[in-house]
């Protein structure tokens, strides 16, 4: 409904800065490499592509070391947020659905602030084990990719390192929906209880199905199915035993079907407006299968997502 004429564009996000392991900033490629632009091409979409990180060099300089907040590679974390930002407003200003690739989930403060921007009533499905929802004073490790979502929320906002000062604060806690949690920290509980967050873990889809987890997830935050989509999704939703490279697995994680029925329910409603597709690292994989295997599903994530059925 929102993408009639059916025009993609696919943004690179090749980075790692927000989390510790070499491999991320190589998803992109990997993903490029498998052909995704022209399966969805073959999906009847009109596919452009851009690289806003082209030219830095931001794994050159990504540390293990935390500043005094404790936080670890701000600078980079947020110039790479700033230029996917730009890029994802102008693509979503030219009325192309902006598919993202990363890269660590960290760039998702840069691709909720753009599409929050663009338009205000965006709604926001969180895809993931984890909930990213960590502020600068609750992050115990420091990682930004385990933070993106409290920028954009503007949570504990007197806590935010200089270099964010341009993040706006666009959303509304009661605008996301998490759904796959499965390792959430202290802190994070304490927040999602806070705000009252709407947040389904493995407990709740072992215990309703994943159908209609995702029909009570689009209730929370778009009872009227009438908001665009924003689906940010973390390959670690799904279970290690079908995407292991990827930088922290948890077991007991959606089932390969249950992971591409979210992306094919959220096609089916029209409601789609832009997506991210994160956290593939080809550097993790034990063997080349278990690379083919991660980087298969980030494609067929994206398939799901933009419309391919099973009949
Ligand atoms: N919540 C932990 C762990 C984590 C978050 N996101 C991922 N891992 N991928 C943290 O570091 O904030
Ligand atoms: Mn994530
Ligand atoms: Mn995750």
């Amino acid at each position: 409904r929102f993408h009639p004429d059916r025009k993609a564009t696919i943004i690179t996000a090749p980075f790692s800065g927000g989390q510790p392991k070499n491999g991320t900033e190589l998803g992109p490629k990997f993903i490029l490499d498998a052909g995704f632009k022209s399966q969805i091409e073959e999906l009847g979409w009109q596919v452009d592509m851009k690289h806003p990180l082209e030219g830095t060099n931001y794994e050159d300089l990504r540390t293990d070391e935390k500043d005094q907040q404790g936080l670890k590679n701000v600078g980079i974390v947020s110039d790479c947020c700033h230029r996917i930002y730009k890029s994802i407003k102008e693509t979503a200003a030219s009325g192309r659905l902006p598919i993202t690739i990363g890269g660590d989930h960290s760039i998702g403060t840069g691709t909720l602030a753009a599409m929050l921007e663009h338009n205000p009533d965006t709604c926001v499905l969180w895809i993931d084990a984890h909930a990213d929802i960590n502020t600068p004073s609750t992050t115990e490790s420091g990682n930004l990719h385990g933070c993106p979502v409290s920028f954009v929320m503007g949570l504990d906002s007197e806590s935010y390192p200089k270099e964010y000062q341009w993040v706006p604060k666009v959303l509304k806690p009661n605008r996301i929906a998490y759904i796959g949690l499965r390792d959430v920290d202290a802190g994070e509980k304490e927040i999602l209880r806070k705000y009252n967050i709407p947040a389904f873990s493995m407990h709740h889809i072992d215990k309703y199905g994943i159908g209609k987890v995702f029909e009570m997830a689009l209730d929370k935050i778009n009872p009227n199915r009438e908001f665009p989509v924003h689906m940010s999704y973390d390959v670690d939703a799904i279970d290690p035993s079908f995407v292991p490279a990827t930088g922290t697995r948890v077991e007991g994680g959606l089932s390969l079907r249950e992971g591409l029925y979210i992306a094919e329910a959220i096609a089916e409603s029209g409601l789609l407006s832009s997506l991210d597709i994160v956290e593939t690292n080809p550097l993790l994989g034990e063997s080349q299968q278990n690379v083919l295997d991660t980087v298969g599903a980030a494609c067929a994530i994206g398939r799901c997502a933009m419309g391919q059925t099973l009949l």
